[in-house]
């Protein structure tokens, strides 16, 4: 058996049984099979290392989701308990348990709104498709079953299972695994440095709540059961909209009583300055997904948020909601959650990124980079941030085909200790929210350093 716990694993072994064995997600098997897969072995506060001995900065908190760190005992010590005393049950056949009942009553103290009915599930992914169906669901029940029509966004991630992928808005994962889901309808990104032309920041944001209404008005006010949209776009390369896009969208989606689903799973848990993005970016969905900061990543555990309007209507009527996992509020993964939200609250981790730590990091990084013949326009708030990388600034000019130059970056980076992830172009950054002023200036002058590299490489 290969230890996994230390520096001593051996390289090549772990590779050669991953590359016999193991199919990873998001990757060309065979390309990676032929190169080996880096070995991550250990990990604590925001660095990982790796099975050569490197130290690396986790500039993406994993997946966008270990908030409060590596290591952290009181996650650790939760898990450990839980399982001695109750390792699993499930929620399903009018059964509880304190870590699912005390976790709901837990996310309710930190979501916004009356968003206080909390559903479980294991992932994002499955979070999605169950705002997918309940959205659905809920219009079935109010007389309209018709209004089954979901409204999304290029460009938009919302998970890989059917309903994720139907929903999101990714070119390259609808042409695998199809027929993707029907009765869903996209409209533009609010990507104002990429794709606003000559509009200023607010003409845009007015431009594509413009898109939604023409959208609704396209399929039929009537048919439309929900919008949903992240607050900030994560892998969609960080796009943050123009200050008014919620708020015009929020306008629309009420003119036409369409439900409004905010999908958390990135933004939420502080990692934009509030316990939730539509905090920061102003609107007030009746539902929300939300995974990876719940847990800070240790377990696996996802939830919806679930807002009067449509709580009340699935407790008014009177059947089930055919619908869940068998994991739906797994004790353990529950136990976690509520570890890290009571740590989040000891150590005051949403303030510190609102007023602290997020500010001092977006300066830092527009300090160090903003000046850099292949920074475009730096965009983010909190604890997230997106970079363009440009051929040329002014004229905007970008790399073509020819050049990948989100990859040149992204192997610099990984060359050089830090975990820094490539969207086409655009490089993000998503650190831990427990991350110090020195680690951020260390992230910063990284990122320098490795845009440096970049520019040398392509020139
Ligand atoms: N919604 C959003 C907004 C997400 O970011 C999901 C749903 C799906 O979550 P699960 O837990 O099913 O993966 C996500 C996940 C990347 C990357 O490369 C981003 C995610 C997942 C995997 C990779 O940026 N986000």
């Amino acid at each position: 058996m290969l230890e996994n716990n230390s520096t001593s694993v051996n390289t090549a072994d772990v590779q050669t049984i991953d590359a016999e064995h193991h199919m990873h997600p998001f990757t060309n098997t065979g390309a990676l099979n032929k190169k080996g897969a880096r070995v991550i072995t250990h990990a604590e506060g925001i660095y990982l290392w790796d099975s050569e001995g490197n130290k690396i900065l986790d500039g993406m908190a994993g997946l966008w989701c270990v908030n409060m760190g590596y290591g952290r005992s009181e996650l650790i010590e939760a898990a450990n308990s839980q399982m001695k005393q109750l390792a699993y049950y499930n929620t399903f056949f009018q059964t509880t348990h304190a870590p699912a009942a005390q976790l709901a009553k837990e996310i309710a103290s930190v979501t916004p709104y009356d968003l206080n009915h909390i559903f479980f599930a294991n992932s994002g992914s499955e979070a999605i498709d169950t705002i997918i169906r309940m959205v659905r669901q809920y219009w079935a029940i109010k007389g309209k079953p018709y209004r089954n029509i979901l409204i999304a966004r290029e460009n938009a991630y919302h998970g890989s299972t059917i309903g994720g992928t139907s929903l999101g808005g990714m070119g390259g994962m609808h042409k695998q695994g199809g027929p993707m889901v029907p009765n869903i309808a996209r409209i533009r990104q609010p990507y104002w440095y990429g794709e606003a032309g000559d509009m200023t920041e607010e003409e845009f944001g007015i431009a594509c709540a413009k898109a939604l209404e023409d959208k609704i008005l396209e399929v039929g006010p009537d048919n439309v059961a929900a919008f949903v949209g992240e607050p900030i776009q994560g892998a969609g390369g960080v796009i943050v909209p123009p200050a008014n896009y919620w708020t015009e969208i929020q306008k629309v989606c009420d003119k036409y009583d369409i439900l409004l689903a905010a999908d958390e799973v990135i933004c939420g848990f502080g990692r934009t300055g509030n316990w939730f993005g539509c905090e920061t970016l102003g609107f007030k969905p009746d539902i929300m997904s939300m995974a990876k900061g719940l847990s800070s990543g240790y377990l696996p555990i996802a939830a919806v948020a679930v807002g009067d309007r449509i709580a009340n209507a699935f407790i008014e009527h009177n059947e089930d909601f055919n619908h869940g996992f068998t994991y739906s509020g797994h004790p353990v993964a529950a136990a976690v959650a509520i570890a890290n939200i009571q740590l989040m609250k000891k150590e005051n981790i949403v303030e510190y990124v609102a007023k602290d730590i997020g500010p001092y990091f977006q300066k830092k990084l527009r300090e160090a980079v903003a000046d850099h013949p292949l920074v475009g326009h730096i965009e983010g708030i909190g604890l997230i941030a997106g970079l363009a990388l440009v051929k040329s600034k002014d004229p905007k000019e970008l790399f073509g085909d020819t050049v990948d130059i989100g990859m040149v970056c992204r192997d610099h980076c990984f060359n050089n200790g830090l975990i820094m992830r490539a969207v086409g172009s655009r490089m993000v950054l998503s650190p831990p929210l427990v991350i110090s002023h020195a680690e951020a200036d260390e992230l910063c002058e990284k990122v320098r350093l490795c845009f440096d590299l970049t520019l040398k490489s392509v020139s």
